[in-house]
This record gives structure tokens, C-alpha cells and sequence, in this order.
């Protein structure tokens, strides 16, 4: 106790006279982030989470900053859930939901049914005693995650890889009827999440497998049984490239009524070669209305699942590739130029106003706004004393309204909104600097920043 008051009299009477505002032009800086940048076409970008790997600052600082939509890789698979019949294990699981609500992302539940990652006792299991245990493992598992999910891989690779049928799997000896069973058991459970049919080489739309799910999907619309999205995996490789024909696909599964969700990106290669396919995949993506997200599997190429193939956005170091500025690029992010796509729709200037601060910290806030709606990123500089926590302050225009806000806990979401710190950001060091951001509704903020040292 006696040491942290010793460190808040330290904090309050910093050295630091007067924290710098800069509210920058929005038409002078693009957004920074991909998730960010997907926000700003209506999309999220989302990335694959390894749980174990948040103990790592440079995974969690790139995690934290850039996506906006988490997939667990292994953790809400159904051997992870139900490691025994009837006893589910949501504790690891749940931390990713915990970091979601951290950063202000959503999550896609991933997966529910699928022949693969099976406990031993499913494995074992058959007929009607199978059929009952998944349905009841779908049941269980989305109660337990009712409202917290954005979208479910209800049913994961149940087609066979050439011959545009279903794979043989101890839950297609069920009964053909197995996966409009589990859409209709996950409707149920949960009425606000969609619900996703997810496949690999689905990307083809020339490929047996691609026709097979799409007869599938379009065969469930014309029933009435409850589907909301496909996800294309798009894991792409010399094996499986990415096509010409992908815009097609996504568009052919658009129209059957669905949304369509890019779930797995990943793309081996190096260099300009391979940025170029990412920029090719998200503009695909926003030319299709219905192509609503793009989650990569994974951030760093070591972290990949495939890592000899290099196939992700950051190298080992955490350096953004070629490949991240392309993405970024393609959705209109950047850091020197405005969006290409809304060049018109920024409001002309936002104020510069002056400089305020409280105590040993600064805040400086860069928007990037356009009609209706604005991201703010703010940058909470410590003066020459280490910071343990903070808060900073700002008043929004009357009708704006934060919608969101990530590596920081709002106050509120209108008027006079304040921003603290959470868990792993709050210890700065003297001189050093952190970030969170949050994206609103209306005009954005023009007026001065606080910070004040906790
Ligand atoms: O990336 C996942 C890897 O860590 C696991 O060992 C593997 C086990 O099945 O699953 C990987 O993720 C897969 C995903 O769940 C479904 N589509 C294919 C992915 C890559 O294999």
C-alpha cells in the first residue's frame, strides 16, 4: 500500500506540464489498422487465436491493435469442449471471450460438428447415440455462449475433397439429414448468431467440392432449414490456389441468400507475389456486398499452422509484410493518403485545438472520419515518470455516440466520454507510449483530450 501511494504522488505531480491534442484532418490520414479499415467498409477483420500465445507481447500487441473478429484455432473445438461426455471445459475458451470484450472485437465459434477433433468417447460412438450427443453438444456449447458469438462454423468439412459428395465420417453414417439436424439445434440454442456452413477448396467455383456445398446451401434455403453464412476457408497453396473464378464463387453463394465470411486465410508465397493475392482476396471480398469478413489463420508466419510456407501477414519478428500493406491498402487504409474509395464524404477539417493536459501524461487523438462515422486512435504518452494506469477524457459532438472501443474501458457512450486503461496496458514506461482506439456514430471528437495518470 505504502508503495503505491509513494507512486501516485509521483504520477500526480509530474514533470509533464501540458499534454499535446492533435486532432489530424481526416482526409490527411487514412486508417491505420485492418480492423479499422474493415470497419470503415462495413466488414471486420479477423484473425485465428492461439490461447497459449497471449502471454506473448508482441502477439497480444499486434492481436490487440489490428483485428476486430477472434476465431479460437483449437480451443472451442468439440475434443477442447467436451473432453468427456456431458463434462464441457469452457475455461480456456472463455479467455478469448474475455480478450474480445478487452479490445472491443467480436469472436466466430469454431467448430461444432465436424469429423475431426473429436474426443475419444465420440469417436466411439454411432447411430442414434452419436446423433444425440452432437445435438447436445451443439446445445450446450451455444448456451453457454448465447449472445457472445458473432458467427458459428455449425458444421465444419463435411464434403469429400473430389467428388462433390458428402465425406464419409462417422457423423454422415448418422444419416444424410446430420448437418440441417445441427443448423436446426443451433438455431435453437442461440437465435442471434449465424449460423455458417465452413469447407476448405470451396473456393473453385469450377471444383466438384464447390458445386456440392452450394447444392447444399441452395437446396436448405429452398427447405427453410436455417443457414445464414458459408465460409470459405481459403487456405491457398500450389495444391490449391487462389483462383481467377474466387469473385464468382463469392458472388454465386451471395445470391442463394447468405452472407459469406472468408474464414482461414492464409496464402503461401513471399514477396510482391503473394501481396498481390491478398490484395486480389479483399477486393474480391468488398465487391461482393454479402462477403461481410475476412479472418486470417493466424498473425505471424511462425505462428501458422503451415509456417515453413510463410503464409500470414507478419513475419517472426512482428513486422507487417508486403502482404499486410496490400490488405491494408486494398481497404483503403494507409497512413499518408485518404481512403481512395470516399475521397468526397470526409467532413473538410476537424479543429486543431490546444494543448491540455493533467498530469504526467498526453493524449493525442488522429481521426479518420467519414460520413455518419469516424475512427479514433488515440496515443497515451507517459512524461517522464512511468505511468501505471490512466484515463483520458474527451467531450463527443452532440448526436455522436461511441460504437466501439478497443485496448480500453469507455465510461459511457455520448457526452463527455472517458477511456481507462485495461488490463495490459495500463504500466507505461517514462517517455514511452501506448494505444487504444474507438470507432463512433455522428461527428467526431474536435475538442481537447485529457489524460490523467492513475
Ligand atoms: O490450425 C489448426 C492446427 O493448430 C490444428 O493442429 C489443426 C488440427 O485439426 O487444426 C488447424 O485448424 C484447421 C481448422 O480448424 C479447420 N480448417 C483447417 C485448419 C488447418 O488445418
Amino acid at each position: 500500500m505504502r508503495r503505491s501511494r509513494a507512486i501516485l504522488t509521483v504520477l500526480t505531480s509530474g514533470a509533464l506540464a501540458a499534454g499535446a491534442l492533435t486532432v489530424l484532418s481526416p482526409s490527411a490520414e487514412a486508417a491505420t489498422t485492418l480492423g479499422a479499415a474493415a470497419a470503415e467498409k462495413g466488414r471486420y477483420f479477423g484473425t485465428a487465436v492461439s490461447l497459449n500465445r497471449l502471454s506473448d507481447s508482441t502477439y497480444s500487441t499486434i492481436l490487440n491493435r489490428e483485428f476486430n473478429m477472434l476465431t479460437a484455432e483449437n480451443e472451442m473445438k468439440i475434443d477442447a469442449l467436451e473432453p468427456q461426455q456431458n463434462q464441457f471445459n469452457f475455461t480456456t475458451a472463455d479467455r478469448l471471450i474475455t480478450r474480445a470484450n478487452e479490445i472491443g472485437a467480436q469472436v466466430r465459434g469454431h467448430t461444432l460438428a465436424w469429423h475431426s477433433q473429436q474426443p475419444g468417447w465420440m469417436q466411439s460412438l454411432s447411430g442414434t447415440a452419436l446423433r444425440n450427443a452432437m445435438k447436445n453438444h451443439i446445445t450446450q456449447v451455444m448456451t453457454h455462449y448465447k449472445g457472445k458469438i458473432h458467427s458459428w462454423d455449425v458444421v465444419n468439412e463435411a464434403f469429400d475433397d473430389s467428388n462433390g459428395g458428402r465425406r464419409d465420417s462417422n457423423l454422415q453414417r448418422t444419416g444424410n439429414d446430420w448437418i440441417e439436424d445441427a443448423f436446426k439445434t443451433a438455431r435453437a440454442a442461440d437465435p442471434a448468431a449465424k449460423l455458417c456452413y465452413n469447407d476448405y477448396n470451396t473456393d473453385n467455383w469450377s471444383w466438384a467440392k464447390t458445386q456440392g456445398v452450394y447444392n447444399m446451401v441452395k437446396d436448405f434455403k429452398a427447405r427453410g432449414v436455417p443457414i445464414d453464412c458459408v465460409g470459405l476457408q481459403s487456405h491457398f497453396n500450389s495444391g490449391s490456389p487462389y483462383p481467377a473464378n474466387y469473385r464468382t464463387t463469392l458472388e454465386n453463394f451471395a445470391a442463394l441468400g447468405v452472407d459469406v465470411q472468408i474464414t482461414e486465410l492464409d496464402i503461401e508465397g513471399s514477396g510482391a507475389t503473394q501481396a498481390t493475392t491478398y490484395g486480389n482476396v479483399v477486393r474480391d471480398c468488398l465487391a461482393v456486398a454479402r462477403c461481410n469478413g475476412i479472418t486470417v489463420w493466424g498473425i505471424r508466419d511462425t505462428d501458422s499452422w503451415r509456417a515453413s510456407g510463410t503464409p500470414l501477414l507478419f513475419d517472426g519478428n512482428g513486422n507487417p509484410k508486403a502482404a499486410y500493406t496490400a490488405v491494408l491498402s486494398a481497404l483503403g487504409g494507409g497512413t499518408s493518403s485518404p481512403s481512395p474509395s470516399n475521397p468526397g464524404s470526409v467532413s473538410p477539417s476537424v479543429s486543431v485545438s490546444p494543448s491540455q493536459g493533467t498530469g504526467a501524461c498526453a493524449a493525442t487523438v488522429s481521426v479518420n472520419a467519414w460520413t455518419g462515422g469516424f475512427v479514433a486512435t488515440v496515443t497515451v504518452k507517459a512524461g517522464s515518470a512511468a505511468l501505471g494506469g490512466w484515463t483520458t477524457g474527451v467531450t463527443l459532438p452532440t448526436g455522436a455516440a461511441v460504437t466501439s472501443t478497443w485496448s480500453a474501458t469507455a465510461s459511457g457512450s455520448t457526452g463527455a466520454v472517458s477511456f481507462t486503461n485495461v488490463g495490459y496496458n495500463g504500466a507505461v514506461a517514462a517517455g514511452a507510449s501506448t494505444s487504444f482506439g474507438f470507432q463512433g456514430t455522428g461527428n467526431p471528437p474536435s475538442g481537447t483530450l485529457t489524460c490523467t495518470a492513475r
